[in-house]
């Protein structure tokens, strides 16, 4: 059991359209905007999808490193590449994201169908991952999309050894379409799975976004929230931005006397290279 909350905020996702959801951060500006208010309110890791002028998802390697310099610049918060991408993306993209060298950086532990579209992710592409994100010193968060993931999570390890850093850190990515459902009774089958000694976040897409933050906080997990995860606040009611959504999950971890944790903490928990 964590004495603090690590929060993390998702902002922008591959997902949702601009003209769909016009508060979503999208520019450079926006997501540094958007990372300095979050960073106020509890939020110590940063996920980040970055997007192109006609806001739409890219993987440009020199918007992935101005994107890294300007958060490192005007932010503590420790920052994540999502190595994900966008359904579309092509591995060779996806690799190159760590030449942008983040603090830390998203590895998906398989394949999963993923609302209409799949999201592909074989196995010697998430071995190659691994190795290169130990090669660089970037820190992996391992994004679990189904209980079989865990599985594949413990042969990685087997076969590949421990990530930079030496710990393990995995992130419950519950209730996607064709993913494992956001509920407690799958939460907790999937911490008896989690390996030995390692952090657990969860974050629920969409309408299982809370039931999954109370699930996660009361098993001494940690957080994530974020507009790539949910648009939603309540029942009928839009998020109004990111901060929102980190301010309630700051407040709930106050509640459950888990208070948030700041980002040097965070880099000592992950193992984040200094
Ligand atoms: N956009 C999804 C296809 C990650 O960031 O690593 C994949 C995703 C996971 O969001
Ligand atoms: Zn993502």
């Amino acid at each position: 059991m964590s004495t603090g909350t690590l929060i993390t905020v998702a902002p922008t996702g591959a997902e949702h359209a601009k003209s769909d959801v016009p508060n979503l951060p999208v520019t450079i500006e926006e997501l540094v905007r958007t990372a300095k208010d979050c960073e106020r309110v509890g939020a110590a890791m940063i996920h980040v999808h970055i997007r192109g002028a006609d806001a739409r998802p890219t993987l440009d390697l020199q918007r992935l490193k101005d994107t890294v310099a300007a958060l490192r610049e005007e932010t503590s918060l420790v920052v994540q590449l999502s190595t994900g991408g966008a359904v579309t993306d092509p591995e060779e993209h996806r690799l190159r994201v760590l030449d942008a060298m983040p603090d830390s950086a998203s590895c998906t532990m398989g394949t999963v169908n993923f609302g209409d579209d799949v999201f592909m992710n074989r196995w010697e592409f998430v071995v190659e991952l691994h190795k290169r994100m130990r090669d660089r010193g970037i820190v992996p968060e391992y994004e679990i999309f189904d209980l079989g993931q865990l599985a594949s999570l413990h042969r990685l390890l087997d076969q590949h050894g421990l990530p930079s850093g030496g710990h393990v850190h995995v992130d419950l990515v519950m209730g996607v379409p064709g993913g494992m459902p956001g509920d407690t009774e799958t939460l907790v089958a999937a911490l008896r799975m989690i390996p030995d000694g390692a952090t657990f976040s969860a974050t629920g897409i969409g309408r299982t976004s809370l039931p999954v933050m109370l699930a996660s906080l009361s098993a001494g997990g940690h957080l994530r929230v974020g507009m790539e995860d949910t648009v939603s606040y309540a029942r009928g009611e839009r998020v109004r931005d990111n901060a929102q959504l980190v301010a309630r999950a700051a407040g709930l971890a106050k509640i459950a006397q888990r208070p948030p944790m700041p980002a040097d903490e965070v880099r000592t928990l992950l193992k984040v290279a200094q």
